[in-house]
């Protein structure tokens, strides 16, 4: 099956060009002007962008978190990845500590095979650090798992500096990159203890407890491990100016380091959490938590300036009644905000519109540097003859409003309530089909495969 996007204007990180696009099966066979080629359709696109399928590689489907699971499994969360333009997933596969790596990514694969609707790869996470499995490693790469996680947070999966060190020196030897949640976790207990103490147990006590210049503190601790071990690494989900400046200093030292930030750090700010309406303020508990409203200035300049290289959603969900888990106690509250359906047509309204950042720079964010960074490029992350044709087809000039009931992800809210978008989605091609019109995914069975990856190339 032959299919012609005619008409239309394709992305890619270097800026736009007038160019129809032509599918053959599951690739994209040629890009060019007025494309004569004989195809079984044509479907007109004239006036929309067509931007790669977008990547996001931070999500959280079907995980355990404070005594509860996420809303979205692989099932719900990868439809409404695939709705809101997203065609790759990278998930983090996440063993408990004591179990061993080869575990962890069996039990994800038992999640995700044959119930996710976009394409899909997993990260691995590290939370525990001896010989077998440091052992385990060179087969995650030949397993297709290329890059890791480490957190400095979190009791049930936090690592040590010590542990921290060797790990990284290991990924180095071996080519592998590592995402690191950044914050001073023994801080933060005490923090949380004295706001405890104090009677403080709501929400609005969620963000003093963890306040950015902690964050800035981890990020500055873990480049200065980076720089012993001697292997780049990335800074997931940055939220503010002060981590931003730690970054600078490593770069300047030579170090490389990617930064990854989300869209609610750009775009929600911490006055929801004083919000006297306790579900109001509970819906927004994330770690780090939402920032000043200043910081977000110093987060689209830096996507502006090419200093983030990508935007991921962190979306990790829970319905209403799971946040009340915590109605007794902040921290009893499952952290995480849905957002995967949403982030593509975010992004764009409220940074390619406002003109805080051009739509190559958003292609560079949402496609290129993910495929690029986590070993896609350019099967994914680009229009190109050869690549999968994933395509978001984007109309500027469909303006809609964001509503939770209209989504399609496995909760109760979006933060993103009310929001108005500059334009919207007309639709998304996964490998060649057309897999998303007009809100509706018209995919009845998933058909997303898992993405064995290569090395970092970014
Ligand atoms: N932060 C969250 O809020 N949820 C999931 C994991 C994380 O780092
Ligand atoms: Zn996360």
């Amino acid at each position: 099956m032959r299919t012609l996007l005619k008409g239309g204007t394709v992305v890619s990180g270097g800026g736009m060009k007038r160019a129809d696009v032509l599918i053959d099966g599951e690739k994209i066979a040629a890009v060019g002007r007025n494309l004569k080629d004989a195809a079984d359709a044509v479907t007109d696109v004239t006036g929309c962008l067509l931007f790669p399928g977008f990547i996001d590689a931070h999500t959280h489907f079907a995980l355990d978190v404070a005594g509860t699971t996420t809303a979205d499994d692989f099932f719900t969360g990868s439809r409404a990845a695939l709705r809101g333009g997203t065609t790759t997933v990278i998930d983090f596969a996440c063993p408990n500590k004591g179990e061993s790596l080869h575990h962890g990514m069996e039990l994800w694969h038992q999640k995700a095979d044959g119930r996710t609707f976009c394409d899909y790869g997993f990260h691995m996470t590290i939370d525990d650090w001896n010989e077998s499995i440091r052992a385990e490693l060179p087969d995650m790469f030949a397993r297709g798992i290329s890059s890791f996680k480490m957190y400095m947070t979190y009791p049930a999966m936090m690592v040590g500096d010590r542990d921290m060190y060797w790990a990284l020196k290991e990924l180095r030897s071996l080519g592998g990159i590592c995402g690191v949640h950044c914050e001073n976790a023994g801080v933060i207990d005490g923090m949380i203890a004295e706001r405890k103490a104090a009677g403080q147990t709501g929400p609005d006590a969620h963000p003093l407890t963890r306040p950015p210049y902690l964050e800035a503190e981890a990020v500055s601790r873990l480049l200065r491990i980076a720089e012993a071990a001697q292997c780049p690494v990335v800074i997931v989900h940055l939220t503010n100016g002060e981590a931003l400046r730690e970054v600078e200093h490593a770069r300047r030292r030579g170090q490389r380091v990617y930064v990854e930030t989300c869209p609610q750090y750009l775009l929600l700010d911490e006055s929801v959490y004083f919000n006297a309406d306790w579900s109001m303020a509970a819906r927004y508990v994330c770690a780090p938590p939402l920032r000043e409203r200043t910081e977000q200035d110093a987060l689209w300049k830096a996507l502006r300036r090419g200093e983030i290289q990508t935007v991921s959603t962190d979306h990790c969900s829970f319905t209403l009644a799971q946040k009340a888990l915590g109605r007794e106690d902040f921290t009893k509250i499952p952290g995480g905000l849905p957002g995967v359906e949403t982030r593509g047509e975010l992004l764009y309204s409220y940074g390619v519109a406002k003109k805080r950042i051009s739509a190559g720079q958003m292609c560079r964010a949402l496609c290129e540097n993910p495929a690029r960074l986590y070993g896609l490029f350019p099967r994914k992350g680009a229009v190109w003859p050869g690549s999968d044709a994933d395509i978001v087809v984007y109309d500027p000039g469909c303006s809609h409003v964001i509503r939770a009931e209209d989504c399609a992800a496995n909760t109760d809210y979006t933060p993103y309530e009310g929001f108005v978008t500059a334009g919207g989605i007309r639709s998304v091609w996964l490998r060649g089909t057309m897999s998303v019109e007009n809100g509706a995914v018209l995919e009845e069975t998933p058909r997303g495969t898992f993405m064995a990856r290569g090395k970092n190339a970014l």
